[in-house]
């Protein structure tokens, strides 16, 4: 039982829920040290939404908004840690909703659909071929989804797929609390944010945003902004520390 009073309450529930997910097979036992790893980075980004994190989501919006064939692709941490706001942004959005994991098996698939479904989400099913060339099982997706998706948001993703979509041709919008990793560095616009705060903030900037805006929001970002902020951002902090 973790107190409420414990400075460290959320972290802690999040931890006890993602093992809960782990037992139940949502959540592969690998997905708990990527989570440990996304944590570290979080801790040093404050834990809370940077005004540039901020500003990429509202990118993101745009681009989800504007995009003919918008897919959001859901792993089972993302499934785990933020099923609901998943269904609200598709929603606003109107994204098809994937299943696509490293560790595939029928069984996680299933089961992470049926969280996702159980909160709302509609999510796309039937057979899967290898579409992405990839030699591991993140290749596998469906035909009317990741295949032809235009705009594809990726949460917690691995680097090798990131870089394989964007050689596909398709706008990929990251979110990976790491401002290193080769995801962020190969993806089309990283959101360097947590994803319980990042995808409820691109779902309200879906809501707030000024159709007229939209042409101009998509054409004037610049990726490696996003990395810098980040880690300037970290490196300021950890001064402060210091003096
Ligand atoms: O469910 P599966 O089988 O598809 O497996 C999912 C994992 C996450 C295990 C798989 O995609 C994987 O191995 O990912 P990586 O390569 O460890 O990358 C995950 C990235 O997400 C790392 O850079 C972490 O820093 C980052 N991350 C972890 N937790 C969060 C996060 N980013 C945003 N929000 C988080 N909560």
């Amino acid at each position: 039982m973790i107190p409420e009073s414990h400075p460290r309450y959320l972290s802690l529930k999040t931890r006890e829920h993602l093992a809960t997910c782990a037992k139940e097979g949502i959540v592969s036992l690998e997905g708990l040290t990527a989570h440990g790893r996304g944590e570290a980075f979080d801790y040093l980004l404050g834990e809370k939404s940077s005004q540039s994190a901020l500003n990429a989501e509202k990118i993101a919006a745009a681009l989800l908004l504007n995009a003919t064939h918008p897919v959001i692709s859901v792993n089972g941490n993302t499934a785990a840690l933020a099923a609901k706001s998943i269904g609200e942004l598709q929603q606003v959005c109107g994204a098809i909703v994937e299943v696509n994991l490293f560790h595939r098996t029928q069984e996680r698939v299933t089961l992470i659909t049926h969280l996702l479904e159980k909160e709302g989400v509609k999510v796309i099913s039937g057979e899967v071929s290898r579409y992405i060339p990839l030699d591991h099982d993140r290749g596998l997706c469906h035909h009317e989804g990741i295949h032809t998706a235009d705009v594809i948001l990726v949460p917690l993703e691995d680097g090798d797929r990131a870089e394989a979509l964007v050689r596909m041709g398709k706008t990929v919008i990251a979110i990976d609390l790491n401002p290193l990793s080769r995801t962020t560095k190969t993806c089309t616009l990283p959101i360097i944010d947590e994803v319980t705060r990042a995808i409820p903030n691109i779902t309200r900037f879906c809501s707030d945003i000024n159709r007229t805006e939209i042409p101009d929001i998509i054409t004037s970002y610049n990726r490696a902004e996003f990395i810098r902020d980040a880690l300037e951002y970290i490196r300021k902090r950890l001064v402060d520390v210091l003096d």
